[in-house]
């Protein structure tokens, strides 16, 4: 029987009225000085605490959230294979498999296959883990990550931003209407989430780098922003920014280069406020063959490991544009987490693969 209590921490006392013991606990092995390493070590004890359990109900309304985003908005669900032939997102994160005695990878995004669908479906999206044998022990990077990403056909970079700042306003929209309790556990300061709203902030990628400049960094224009550089510029904003213009080294080969603004691509990544950083990645893709094969050997690659890809292009092609949005991310900063690891129930880090 439950008796309300205000002395519990969920405000709510359970009455026995009878006992009939299950399983037994004898030295539970999670104490209270626990330290962070010892509560990943049992990772698959601590997801019963109350600071995992907010966590995971967050996580699930992310989720939700996303797919009932795309499909209000007519978007079909779909599924790229893990194993992989060619990197998506460069050769320095793929990891190796051993396929029957063939090297193969597991994919980094989804997004060629996406591309792909487009031409059956014009506007799809699909959720799915992403692998990135990342070097970078930073607080946002995992070597395993759920990515959700969306493409769609006949728009252009302008169209992609609406559509990304409309759904990461429509998820924080939900958790705020869900998860008020989870956000209390977790001391969430509510008033960073309730200003979510579309337009978002923009800024040019020459602008950033001056900016950063004038913080006290040393950038050269064409230098990618690391996570130092996207903590320290999105600090003290109180909604996501977009940064538009990525120079062309800064960016996949896949990437169209702005006719408008040479050098640069029509690329953009989204960064959350309070020091987060880029939770998403997009931009439009060059649709045109000719382009995409001078591109690819532009960047040291080999077309025929692209020759699939550059089918897409060759046998009917059209404008078209996508993004992915790291999931985990995602709910790392809605619940204001300190390390991306606490989003994910069973993290996959360099140095962590069990349990
Ligand atoms: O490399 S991205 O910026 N872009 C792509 O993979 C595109 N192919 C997506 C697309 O256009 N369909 O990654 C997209 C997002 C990025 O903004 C992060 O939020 C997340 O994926 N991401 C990660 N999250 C956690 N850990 C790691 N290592 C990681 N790498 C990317």
């Amino acid at each position: 029987m439950l008796k309300n209590d205000p002395r519990a921490p969920g405000g709510k006392e359970v009455k026995l009225t009878s006992i009939t013991i299950c399983g037994e606990s004898n030295n539970f092995p999670i104490t209270a000085d626990a330290s962070k390493e010892y509560l990943l070590d049992v990772r698959h004890l601590w997801v019963r605490s109350r600071k995992m359990n907010a966590i995971f109900k967050i996580r699930d309304t992310v989720f939700e959230a996303v797919h009932s985003f795309f499909r209000k908005k007519g978007y079909y669900e779909v599924q790229g294979p893990m194993f992989i032939t060619a990197a998506v997102e460069g050769g320095a994160t793929l990891f190796k498999v051993d396929y029957f005695g063939r090297e193969v990878y597991l994919t980094q995004s989804s997004q060629f296959y996406l591309e792909a669908l487009i031409f059956s479906l014009e506007k799809v999206y699909t959720i799915a883990p992403s692998f990135r044998a990342e070097k970078s022990r930073t607080r946002r990077h995992v070597t395993e990550f759920w990515h959700a990403e969306a493409e769609v056909a006949w728009v252009g970079l302008e169209e992609i931003l609406k559509v990304e700042e409309e759904l990461i306003s429509y998820v924080v929209d939900k958790v705020l209407d869900k998860n008020q309790d989870e956000l209390k556990i977790l001391k969430r300061d509510l008033t960073k989430l309730e200003n979510i709203k579309p337009p978002f902030y923009r800024y040019r990628y020459d602008d950033v780098i001056d900016e950063l400049n004038k913080k006290g960094f040393k950038l050269s224009w064409g230098e990618d922003l690391g996570a130092d550089e996207e903590r320290a510029f999105t600090q003290d904003f109180d909604k996501p920014i977009f940064v538009i213009g990525y120079p062309i080294q800064c960016k996949a080969f896949y990437h169209r280069n702005d006719p408008k603004h040479p050098g640069t691509t029509l690329s953009a990544d989204l960064l959350a406020p309070e020091g987060y950083g880029e939770i998403i990645g997009g931009g439009e893709r060059i649709y045109d063959e000719r382009e995409l094969i001078n591109k690819i050997i532009e960047f040291g690659l080999k077309p025929e490991d692209y020759e699939w890809y550059i089918d897409l292009r060759r046998y009917g092609t059209v404008p078209h544009a996508g993004f992915g949005l790291g999931m985990d991310r995602l709910i790392m900063w809605i619940a204001g987490l300190d390390h991306i690891v606490d989003a994910i129930p069973f993290p996959r880090t360099i140095r962590r693969v069990r349990p």
